[in-house]
C-alpha cells in the first residue's frame, strides 16, 4: 500500500478563501485510479482552513469564545472540501470515504491520539480507502487544535506500514533555499539524514511549516531502511502516475531513516 498526501496548494488556490481546483484534483484522482496501486490518501486543507483558523488563532488553543464559530467554520469548510475530494476519486473509480480526524479522534497538546483504530481498519478491509485531512480537533489540554495532514501522515506511516510514501506538491521537489527569492537555491534529489548536516543557518530560515530542515527531518521520519518518502509535482500532468508506476521521474526521495 501506497500512502498519498495531495497538498492544499495542489488541491486549492490557498490564496483564495475556499477555491477548490477541481480539474486538477480529477486528474491526480486517475492517475491514481490508472497506476492500480492500492492507496491510502490523506490531503491538507489549503484555503478551506488555513485562512480562517490564522485570522482566528485556533491553533494553539481556546482564548475566548468567539474563536468557537470560527473553529466550527472550518471544520465545515474542511469537511466540505474532502467531499468534493472523495467525489473525485469516486468519479475515477476509486472506492473512498472521507474520515475527518475532528470527529473520530481527539488531540493532546496538539498531537493527534488514535486510541481506536478499528474505524479505518474495518474500512481498509471492506476496500473502501479512508481519506483523512488536516482538520480542527477537540484536545484534552487546549480545549481544541488543529491536526495537520503532515501530522495524519506521520500517524498512519506507523500505523499501517506503507510499502511508500508520497507528498504531491505543486513544487518539483525541496530545494536547499527558496528558489522563487534565491539564485543559488538546489533543488535535492535524494535527502538523507546526512543532508541535515550539510544545511547551512540561511537555509533553515523560519517558515510556517518550521522551514527546509523540519521538512527533511519530517520526510525521514517515515523513511526506513526499506520505506522511502518522496516529494512530487502534482502540477505536472502524468508525473505522479509515472512515479507510481515505478519510472524515473524529477522529485525528492528521502531514505534511510533519520535515527
Ligand atoms: O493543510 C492544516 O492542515 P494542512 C489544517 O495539512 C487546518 O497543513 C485546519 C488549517
Amino acid at each position: 500500500m501506497i500512502l498519498i498526501k495531495l497538498g492544499g496548494s495542489i488541491i486549492t488556490d490557498k490564496t483564495q478563501y475556499r477555491t477548490f481546483r477541481r480539474d486538477t484534483v480529477a486528474r491526480l484522482a486517475s492517475e491514481i485510479a490508472k497506476s492500480g496501486k492500492k492507496t491510502v490518501i490523506v490531503h491538507g486543507a489549503g484555503s478551506f482552513g488555513h485562512i480562517v483558523a490564522k485570522e482566528n488563532d485556533i491553533m494553539n488553543g481556546y482564548k475566548a469564545p468567539e474563536q468557537i464559530p470560527a473553529a466550527a467554520r472550518v471544520m465545515a469548510d474542511t469537511r466540505e472540501l474532502s467531499g468534493m475530494v472523495v467525489e473525485e476519486l469516486l468519479k475515477a473509480g476509486i472506492p473512498a470515504v472521507s474520515v475527518p480526524p475532528g470527529s473520530c479522534f481527539v488531540l493532546d497538546e496538539g498531537k493527534l491520539v488514535i486510541d481506536n483504530r478499528e474505524v479505518i481498519d474495518r474500512l481498509l478491509d471492506l476496500g473502501i480507502i479512508p481519506v483523512m485531512f488536516g482538520d480542527v480537533c477537540t484536545d484534552r489540554t487546549r480545549r481544541f487544535s488543529i491536526v495537520s495532514g503532515d501530522q495524519i501522515m506521520e500517524r498512519l506511516c506507523t500505523m499501517l506500514d506503507p510499502e511508500e510514501v508520497v507528498f504531491v506538491s505543486d513544487i518539483d521537489g525541496l530545494y536547499d533555499h527558496n528558489p522563487k527569492t534565491e539564485k543559488k537555491a538546489r533543488m535535492y534529489g535524494r535527502v538523507t539524514k546526512e543532508t541535515l548536516k550539510t544545511l547551512d543557518s540561511a537555509s533553515d530560515v523560519d517558515d510556517v511549516t518550521g522551514g527546509i530542515r523540519g521538512k527533511i527531518e519530517s520526510m525521514l521520519r517515515m523513511t526506513d531502511s526499506k520505506r522511502k518518502c518522496i516529494l512530487v509535482n502534482g502540477d505536472v500532468p502524468g508525473r505522479l502516475l509515472s512515479l507510481l508506476k515505478g519510472e524515473i521521474v524529477t522529485c525528492t526521495t528521502a531514505e534511510g531513516g533519520l535515527e
